[in-house]
């Protein structure tokens, strides 16, 4: 399988995340994507080829355009505002007071396109968020040029940004890109398949109201987990998108056992939806060891996972996302491409 990746993911280099009341060094850090290539070349999983440019448009395809502009000058305006830190938000049109309003103020604006203040901006963010959205389209390009299978090494991830909202890490959609580049080549319907550890909240928010690409994501309950406020199990789809969302939240402790029945159940879902395509919201954020979140899946679980993503044997599009465990990164992240390669031969 080839791999899609490029050494300017390291413009996001943001030193700190908001984290039990202190800056902490980012969980979300450069080092990910060293350790996943690392594996990709001991593993041998297959040729590792730079991104191209694409079109700006294809990313207006999914993202407001008063957000992208927002995303593209926000580090300028923090810092032309005098502030000596890295930009973090601290005020919401929460329930109290839900304005519809744009503030002029990049205080207000901070508020306005975040869903979360855990993800602090600093110079570069947008530059890499552009190259990370680059590189999954150029892995779905691989698609459209008949490969069965490719793998976006993206950083960084995307599936917690939604149209007009960054947070979770997340600023750039990109297997919302992906999937809709998908669409434009050609596949009639597409299956966006979330197994990070984290509801894909931006994703699900993307396609709610589509019904030419079902989304379907297994995730930690958010009564208990990131992002708390999406990723119920009645969360269904809405007007035209209605029955084509699938939420599957399971408990703290979740073995890999219990969540491979998860992954049948998704995959029941899209074979029955007659998907042309799929792609993979990959993060290994679902480890045992990971630091931020609570299944238990050990290593050799996620080569189980590829062989399983494997059976519904349609042309599969892999886009990274999760995964803070930074040294077993790399393997678990291979294990499931490999995993997947030796079922689909
Ligand atoms: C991004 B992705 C840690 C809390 C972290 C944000 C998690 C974002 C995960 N103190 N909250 O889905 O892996
Ligand atoms: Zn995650």
């Amino acid at each position: 399988m080839k791999t899609v990746y490029s050494p300017d993911h390291i413009l996001r280099n943001a030193k700190t995340e908001l984290a039990g009341g202190q800056l902490v060094t980012p969980f979300e850090c450069h080092q990910r994507a060293d350790y996943v290539v690392a594996a990709i070349k001991s593993q041998q999983l297959g040729q590792i080829v730079p991104p191209t440019q694409w079109p700006r448009q294809y990313v207006e395809s999914i993202h407001d355009p008063g957000y992208l502009t927002f995303l593209d000058t926000v580090w300028q305006r923090w810092v032309n505002a005098g502030n000596q830190g890295e930009a973090i938000p601290n005020v919401w049109p929460s329930r109290s007071m839900p304005s519809q309003r744009i503030p002029r103020h990049i205080e207000g604006q901070l508020g306005y396109y975040s869903l979360a203040g855990e993800t602090s901006i600093s110079g570069g963010t947008a530059e890499a968020a552009w190259v990370s959205a680059n590189v999954a389209l150029s892995a779905a390009e691989l698609l459209n040029q008949h490969e069965h299978s490719a793998f976006a090494l993206c950083r960084p991830p995307g599936h917690h940004a939604s149209n007009d909202q960054y947070g979770g890490y997340c600023f750039i959609n990109n297997a919302a890109i992906a999937a809709q580049k998908l669409r434009y080549d050609g596949a009639q319907k597409v299956a966006i398949l979330d197994v990070d550890f984290h509801h894909g909240n931006g994703t699900q928010k993307i396609f709610y109201q589509r019904d030419d690409v079902l989304f379907c994501s297994i995730h930690g309950d958010p009564m208990v987990a990131f992002p708390y406020f999406l990723g119920f199990a009645d969360e269904t789809g809405e007007g035209p998108g209605a029955g084509h969302n699938l939420n599957i939240p399971l408990p703290p402790g979740t073995p890999y056992s219990i969540w491979r029945v998860a992954l049948c159940r998704a995959i029941t879902k899209i074979l029955g939806y007659g998907a042309d395509a799929i792609v993979v919201s990959l993060g290994v954020d679902t480890f045992e060891n990971d630091p931020i979140s609570f299944f238990k899946l050990r290593s050799d679980d996620f080569i189980d996972m590829g062989k399983t993503i494997a059976s519904m044997g349609l042309p599969t599009l892999f886009i990274m996302e999760g995964g803070y465990a930074v040294e077993e990164i790399g393997t678990n992240t291979v294990n499931v491409l490999k995993g997947f390669e030796n079922l689909a031969g």
